[in-house]
């Protein structure tokens, strides 16, 4: 065989391997990288992992040890080092640390989508970061304002009212706790007398609450800005003998939560929608591939709001979160 005819075959079977057999598609490997193991995330990726069996694509899951930014850092950087990932999802654990690492992702050549928390200021078309494809997530000023204004027509517009949050910086929660102050500052008879910290642990958050509890003997209510959060403070009210008397709110619609509001411990459980975050995601990544290009930056993906009343109505529990 003379070598021109050798190049020729070589090239027209190079030609060949790039064509994908008849029915099968070139597609997108993803990486999902979550905040932190918490039931809200685990039914994330529920959510995540249906669309990616339903679109026949190959997943990465890694959970950050705990909530914090020096142990989410590594991953997208070891996601970006494996060399095989198109698309990253993940929930940023603070809207300006995580900015850099995903930012490196994204010059690597990886498109970045974030569920329940942003970057920046969430503004993916006028804000500060625009990289990410689409912010998929709750609306969590709003979140916050239901709170609020549970816990001051549970309290008639008087009383005392307290918070428990997670970090300062996560996009969610912060937004969570504005929303909150904005709708209790419409009565004028409501005062806040605290926001805590517990850094998403919810031993320390019964801590904060108890020491709470006991300077403020009168307080009215609490809102527990997230799974932790609510754990901890319920807990608090429990020992302290004062379920049912001190009004509780808690963001998060896990099975803890769910048996306080039967108990009669816990007044109102926000529920948000993790698995169609997950799965919505997962979709944009896929539409994304196929060269959709007028996704929305932003999805809001709704509530659900359960109480002592309604938290058997199937249409509201299916919203509890069900971790296998
Ligand atoms: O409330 C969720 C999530 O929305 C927030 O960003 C962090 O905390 C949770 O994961 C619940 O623990």
């Amino acid at each position: 065989m003379t070598k021109k005819l050798l190049a020729i075959l070589v090239v027209a079977l190079l030609a060949i391997s790039l064509v994908p057999a008849t029915g099968q598609e070139d597609k997108p490997k993803i990486g999902f990288l979550p905040g932190v193991v918490d039931p809200f995330y685990q039914v994330m990726e529920l959510g995540v992992n249906q669309a990616v069996a339903d679109f026949d694509l190959e997943v990465i899951t890694q959970y950050p040890p705990s909530w914090n930014v020096s142990e989410q850092t590594p991953i997208p950087d070891a996601y970006v080092a494996r060399g095989d990932l198109d698309y990253i999802i993940t929930a940023p654990v603070d809207k300006d640390q995580m900015i850099a690492p995903l930012q490196a992702a994204v010059d690597a050549g990886i498109k970045v989508i974030t569920v329940d928390t942003f970057l920046g200021d969430g503004d993916y078309i006028d804000g500060p970061v625009t990289f990410p494809l689409s912010y998929i997530g709750s609306d969590n000023v709003e979140g916050g304002r239901i709170a609020g204004r549970a816990l001051a027509d549970v309290l008639g517009g008087e009383g005392t009212v307290y918070v428990q949050n997670t970090n300062v910086g996560v996009s969610t929660t912060e937004q969570r706790g504005e929303g909150f102050i904005e709708a209790i500052s419409e009565f004028p008879g409501m005062e806040l007398v605290g926001m805590d910290y517990n850094l998403d642990d919810a031993n320390r958050a019964a801590e904060q609450t108890s020491a709470t509890l006991q300077r403020v003997p009168d307080l009215g209510g609490i809102f527990g800005v997230n799974v932790f959060s609510a754990q901890g403070a319920g807990n608090a009210v429990i020992a302290a003998g004062l379920g049912g008397t001190v009004q509780v709110v808690a963001f998060d619609a896990t099975q803890f939560a769910i048996e306080m509001l039967r108990n009669g411990d816990v007044t109102l459980v926000i529920a948000q929608k993790p698995f169609d975050m997950g799965y919505m995601a997962v979709e944009f990544a896929m539409a994304d591939w196929r060269g959709v290009t007028s996704l929305p930056r932003r999805v809001p993906t709704g509530y659900a709001v359960i109480t002592a009343e309604n938290v058997d109505d199937p249409e509201v529990a299916r919203f509890i979160y069900q971790v296998p």
